[in-house]
């Protein structure tokens, strides 16, 4: 890998490292990434049918190779069992998901955001998106809040439940197993966490909007929970993943979702290719609680 990784174009490295770097940028869209769509195949109808697809091989390592620049690359053996690079396609009978697979306007969310071990940057590539279907992205830098919002933001005052396609696909693959249990419990009792954090001049933050509340009885949590909340929403752009365009967001510092959109499950739609890169801990702090585990290079997988 590291060979290969010194063959990306100079000026491609120069921008990740700043990226890597900088406190206030918080996405990169590159374009120029090889893609053969005609190679590739029509858009599968599932993410199921193309678990053990290789058609998409060179465009899947093109990714890998750009994301690991940023970090080591991980997978959740809760997601698309614990594939290293996901397809994100809309599929009919998801269609009103809040997930990659639904067609419904996806709200804005920091990925796996109930997780401690989420993932500090997410990468897109698109193999084909002809209606241009945007991404969107929210920066933390672009909200506006008060001091007293600020540092309630940074107390343990919040309740993030882990999102459904995480307990959805784990109950299917592995009904019964401890790690379900866990990631129930997660969801029937889940630990207090603040949604900010890091540097007070320059946060990071945690938040995921369908699933996030404050604690009950919290007004003032709940009124700082609104607030972000409506600045963030106010602070979206869009960004569409084109054909052999890639995007990297800063998964501590943006939110993203996505615009609703038409699909017609055809072998025409919209699709993408999604990897998770593992983040420098030194900005979260200790580990508090690793109750579901995640497999990465170099590091067993629980199941
Ligand atoms: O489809 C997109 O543009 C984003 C999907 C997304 O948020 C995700 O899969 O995590
Ligand atoms: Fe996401």
């Amino acid at each position: 890998m590291e060979e290969y990784a010194r063959r990306i174009p100079a000026s491609l490295r120069a921008v990740l490292r700043e990226l890597r770097e900088s406190r206030t940028l918080c996405a990169l869209r590159v374009s120029g990434v090889r893609v053969d769509p005609d190679r590739c195949g029509p858009t599968p109808l599932s993410w199921q049918e193309c678990l053990d697809d290789t058609r998409q091989a060179a465009e899947e390592a093109q990714l890998a190779l750009v994301a690991s620049r940023l970090g080591g690359i991980f997978a959740w053996p809760t997601i698309q069992r614990g594939r290293m690079v996901q397809n994100l396609v809309p599929v009919e009978s998801d269609r009103r998901e809040q997930s990659g697979h639904g067609s419904v306007a996806l709200e804005w969310h920091t990925e796996d955001g109930f997780h401690q071990d989420r993932c500090r940057y997410l990468a897109l590539l698109g193999i084909r998106n002809p209606d241009r279907v945007p991404t969107t992205i929210g920066s933390v830098h672009d909200v506006r809040l008060s001091e007293r919002h600020r540092s309630v933001l940074r107390e343990k005052r919040f309740l993030i439940r882990p999102d459904l396609e995480h307990l959805r696909q784990l109950a299917d693959y592995a009904p019964g197993s401890e790690i379900l249990r866990r990631a129930h419990a997660m969801n029937e009792d889940p630990e207090p966490v603040a949604l900010f954090f890091g540097a007070p001049d320059s946060p990071c933050l945690r938040i995921d909007a369908p699933y996030t509340t404050a604690l009950p009885g919290d007004d003032e949590a709940a009124e700082a929970l609104a607030a972000v909340v409506d600045e963030l929403s106010g602070a979206q752009r869009d960004v569409v993943v084109g054909e052999g365009d890639v995007l990297i967001v800063d998964n501590y510092r943006a939110v993203h979702g996505r615009r609703a959109f038409q699909p017609r499950y055809d072998g025409t739609d919209r699709w993408l290719k999604r990897l998770s890169v593992a983040g420098d801990s030194t900005v979260t702090g200790p580990a508090d609680h690793r109750s579901l585990s995640r497999s990465a290079p170099g590091r067993p997988s629980f199941l």
